[in-house]
């Protein structure tokens, strides 16, 4: 159980914590533009819902500006170089399945792992999070489970012909999730995020969304545990 940030008594200004800062906040802001990227590419790939993905690739921009905003309340320069190469295994499947007009890998890689990947670190680092970034934390947060919701949805109503697919992307895509947990887990343990939380709830969030989407239990256990002790 994660201790309160004031529990805990951080020291937001120490160098310590500012470097590893300038990782995490950038993670999370490559994150965000990539996001924002997504979505549009998404919208040409579905143009049904056009309007509801531009919606969320906006939703995307604003998160980035609010975290942006958190890094230079702490004085803190993000590392952007770093966050890409973070990035760069995921950012060129999503690519490559978008070049291939393949939409059920496109929202696997978005809306299913990256925003659960989202959810679970923004909801651990809350309760250990300055007040200023709690409060912009808090309001990203909420608009996560939303874009995990668009994707949720879509591929329940067309779960029969991405069955296939779904199992393929997971398989491509999931070991990569848990590499990058790893390359984040000393930093993040520094801003006093546990590794084994983010797992955790990354695995119910993620779990959760197979199941709405119509995997059975035996699915998902498979799935969602798919390349974690690789
Ligand atoms: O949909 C979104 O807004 C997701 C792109 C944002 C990325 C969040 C990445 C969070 C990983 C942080 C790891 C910290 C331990
Ligand atoms: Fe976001
Ligand atoms: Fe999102
Ligand atoms: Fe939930």
């Amino acid at each position: 159980m994660q201790q309160l940030a004031g529990e805990l008594e951080i020291d937001f200004k120490s160098e310590k914590y500012k470097d590893a800062y300038s990782r995490i906040n950038a993670i999370v802001i490559e994150g965000e533009q990539e996001a924002h990227e997504n979505y549009i590419k998404l919208a040409e790939l579905l143009p049904a819902h056009q309007d509801a993905l531009i919606r969320l690739s906006k939703m995307e921009s604003r998160h980035k500006k609010g975290f942006e905003a958190c890094g230079r309340n702490l004085q803190v320069e993000p590392d952007l170089q770093f966050a890409q190469k973070f990035f760069a295994g995921l950012h060129s499947n999503f690519q490559k399945a978008a070049a291939e007009g393949k939409v059920v890998t496109c929202l696997l890689i978005q809306s299913l792992i990256i925003e659960c990947f989202a959810i679970a670190a923004y909801n651990i680092y809350i309760p250990v999070a300055d007040d200023f970034a709690r409060k912009i934390t808090e309001g990203v947060v909420k608009d996560e489970y939303s874009h995990l919701n668009f994707g949720e949805v879509w591929l329940k109503e067309n779960f029969a012909e991405s069955k296939v697919e779904l199992e393929e992307a997971n398989r491509q895509n999931l070991p990569i999730v848990w590499k990058m947990l790893n390359e984040v887990a000393d930093d993040a343990q520094t801003l006093a995020m546990e590794k084994d939380a983010l797992v955790e709830d990354f695995m119910i969030q993620y779990g959760e969304a197979l199941s709405n989407i119509g995997f059975t239990t035996r699915d998902i256990m498979r799935l969602s545990a798919y390349g974690l002790t690789a």
